[in-house]
């Protein structure tokens, strides 16, 4: 084995970024060479991503990879899961919009009048998310775009495409659509046909660590490389690339991967679909090499940054450790409130839904900006508390630590919070989780690295130890 070097690119909500990693088998290395903003944009029919601008930023940042690295060996995508764009003849039809449009929510009558929720989740095992591809898809049906198109791409899969002009669906993050069987982890096309999708628009599945392709001609011209380097699958699925990094003992740990959402979860060998599973609205998502993500949503920094989106749009200036700082300090007792109230999943007004929340139940209302984030961090913490003790309790696993990677690793109040709220030591960290396990997945296709999820792990834990965070009495 000797080492190399492959480009993750990585698309958060808020920024997407391109990772150049040096892998050998002692050796794991990061460097960031670009870095852009994600901007949605509100348009006449509802809140889209732009996506143009975003593979503007990947070529950009692509650009400087193989500027810094010309030899590196492969490229990898990832982004958030369940949306897509939709082609005919090649060619995107119109622009694909962001899961926090709440067009889909019609979606959700349409398709559990015909599959109802309970045989839903027997059939792709995920939990009830408004925006799930397959209640956005049949919003499209109602607008008539589905019946024009050829062929359906999920985001990351789309810059693949825009790439190499080959069109495929990675397995993780085709998980999170609902379209795939969770038994046999292929597209469920009886599925989809009950629910008027037409089935020649899913593409073939390939698994993390294949070959995508290679760039087209005049992607490497955009990328002044005259090397037809490869696209490999990786985790396509941030969270799935995130929980390979984790440098956990999956057998005795949870993990968080918090940043706009907190994914809170076990991973596991098999599914669990039982009734109580349901009930609790926990998913089975697609894991790297097979590995089930049993895990639940919860709300995430979305409430933090959305409230101080707010609070600047109404002319405050905000400094983030400030802030928090700020709200370490705060001594007035909180109100601790349910953050997976749907209320809180489109963009608005956070702090004032906060306060309604608080009136309807009887909390104190938050008088500051310190009492706000006190009470965000709190409520993060106590949801990230529950989500993995009925982890535990549906998978029957003996939780001994939560891991926690992605931003809120470095929030070191709600690293703490969650360790005193759940009664369990927090190992927090690398904040870059999810870069570091599209990395390692090449790496390991490339044969700069070898073994399994846990031989990753270690050499993640490594190189990157984790902070630890005792529970308080
Ligand atoms: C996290 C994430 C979650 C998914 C949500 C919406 O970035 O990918 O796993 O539920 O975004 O796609």
């Amino acid at each position: 084995m000797s080492t190399g070097a492959v480009a993750a690119v990585d698309l958060g909500a808020t920024s997407g970024r391109v990772i150049v990693g040096r892998v050998g088998a002692n050796e794991l290395d990061l460097e960031t060479v670009g870095r852009f903003p994600n901007r949605p944009v509100e348009t006449v029919n509802g809140l889209h991503w732009d996506l143009l601008g975003l593979y503007r930023g990947v070529v950009g940042g692509l650009t400087e990879a193989v500027r810094t690295e010309p030899q590196i060996a492969s490229i990898g995508i990832d982004s958030w899961a369940v949306d897509y764009g939709l082609f005919r003849g090649g060619r995107m039809l119109g622009t694909p919009f962001h899961y926090r449009d709440e067009r889909s929510a019609a979606g959700v009558e349409a398709t559990h009048a015909v599959v109802p929720f309970d045989e839903l989740y027997r059939r792709n095992g995920l939990q009830f998310l408004p925006f799930n591809t397959v209640y956005q898809l049949a919003a499209e049906k109602h607008g008539g775009m589905l019946d024009l198109a050829d062929m359906m791409l999920l985001v990351p899969d789309l810059i693949g495409y825009f790439l190499t002009g080959e069109s495929v669906a990675e397995r993780t993050n085709a998980s999170t659509t609902g379209l795939l069987d969770v038994s046999t982890g292929e597209w469920d096309t009886e599925l989809a046909s009950r629910l008027g999708i037409p089935t020649g628009i899913l593409p073939r599945l390939v698994g993390a660590g294949e070959r995508v392709g290679s760039l087209l001609p005049y992607a490497r011209r955009e990328l002044g490389t005259d090397r037809a380097i490869d696209v490999v699958a990786v985790g396509s699925h941030d969270t799935a690339s995130a929980v390979v990094a984790v440098p956990m003992q999956a057998e005795s740990a949870a993990y968080i991967s918090c940043g706009t959402w907190g994914l809170v979860g076990v991973e596991l060998e098999t599914p669990v679909l039982t009734d109580a599973a349901r009930e609790a609205n926990f998913t089975n998502e697609g894991g790297v090499d097979g590995r089930v993500r049993f895990l639940h949503n919860v709300m995430g920094l979305w409430l933090l940054s959305e409230s101080v989106r707010t609070w600047e749009r109404g002319g405050d200036t905000i400094d983030l450790p400030t802030l928090l700082a700020a709200a370490a300090d705060v001594t007035a007792p909180v109100a601790v409130f349910d953050a997976n109230d749907p209320r809180f999943i489109a963009p608005g007004d956070m702090p004032e839904r906060i306060a309604e929340w608080c009136r309807e139940n009887g909390a104190p209302v938050p008088t500051s900006h310190a009492e706000f984030a006190r009470s965000i961090v709190e409520s993060l913490a106590q949801a990230f508390a529950d989500a993995v003790h009925t982890a535990a309790e549906l998978s029957g696993r003996t939780v001994e630590s939560i891991h926690i990677v992605g931003g809120g690793s470095l929030n070191e109040l709600l690293c703490q919070v969650t360790a005193d709220r759940s009664g369990l030591p927090v190992l927090a960290g690398p904040v870059e989780a999810t870069a570091i396990g599209n990395v390692l997945v090449q790496a390991r296709a490339q044969g700069f690295v070898e073994g399994d999820l846990e031989a990753l792990r270690a050499l993640v834990a490594q190189a990157f130890a984790p902070r630890r965070f005792a529970p308080r009495a």
